[in-house]
């Protein structure tokens, strides 16, 4: 990765576009806001669109990205990351594995992936991804299928994987006090940034709460 960019392990707040909150058109003005509200990492993720289109919307936020110097990183498609050139790629547990993503991706372009359990977690430390994404902590109408794991993992998961480890589901600035409690130091977060009044506000106050 482009030594222009701040490491993972510096990164503290993850911030995901998901088409599912925010229109083709929003996408630029939504990807400033966040930015802007000071995210250490953006994500693409647009599970309806197709190719051509979400290749055109990460062409649209890479400049935004890069100017404020954050990692973009594209959901799923490694083709579309190779291309554009993301700083990043993320796989679920269904997708390509992370050695896969690295080979088509290239050597700098970090590779992340979601984990659903310790186990999980600790396999994917085991293939090398460069970040997990541990969740969901609550149930969340964002991956509506999947069951949540609560927060009772979250203290061994930081003992066993050396990660970074990015808590997701759920996480909005009511639950944050517990969620931290529970021993996380990294988090991600979708609709309640997409769907926040105030996106940038409600950016900075998530950020000024971790450590
Ligand atoms: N991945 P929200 S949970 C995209 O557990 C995603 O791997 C998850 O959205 C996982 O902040 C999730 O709106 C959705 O709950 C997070």
């Amino acid at each position: 990765m482009s030594s222009a960019f701040p490491d993972l392990q510096s990164a503290r707040i993850y911030g995901i576009v998901d088409l599912g909150y925010c229109a083709p058109a929003q996408v630029e003005a939504m990807t400033a806001a966040l930015c802007e509200g000071g995210v250490d990492l953006l994500q693409l993720r647009a599970k309806k669109l197709s190719l051509p289109e979400i290749e055109k919307l990460a062409r649209l936020m890479h400049p935004i990205t890069r100017e404020h110097e954050v990692p973009l990183i594209i959901n799923d498609h490694l083709e579309i990351a190779a291309t554009i050139g993301s700083e990043g790629v993320h796989v679920g547990q269904d997708d390509d594995a992370v050695a896969k993503a690295r080979a088509v991706v290239g050597p700098d372009v970090f590779v992340g992936k979601s984990t659903h359990s310790l186990a999980q977690a600790v396999a994917a430390q085991e293939e090398k991804a460069d970040y997990i994404g541990f969740g969901p902590l609550y149930a969340t109408g964002t991956k509506p299928d999947y069951v949540p794991i609560g927060l009772q993992d979250i203290t061994a998961v930081h003992q066993q994987v050396q990660l970074p480890i990015f808590c997701i589901g759920g996480v909005n600035e009511e639950r944050l006090p517990e969620i931290l409690a529970a021993g996380a130091r990294r988090v991600v977060v979708v609709s309640a940034f997409l769907l926040a009044a105030d996106v940038q506000a409600y950016v900075r106050k998530i950020k000024s709460a971790l450590p």
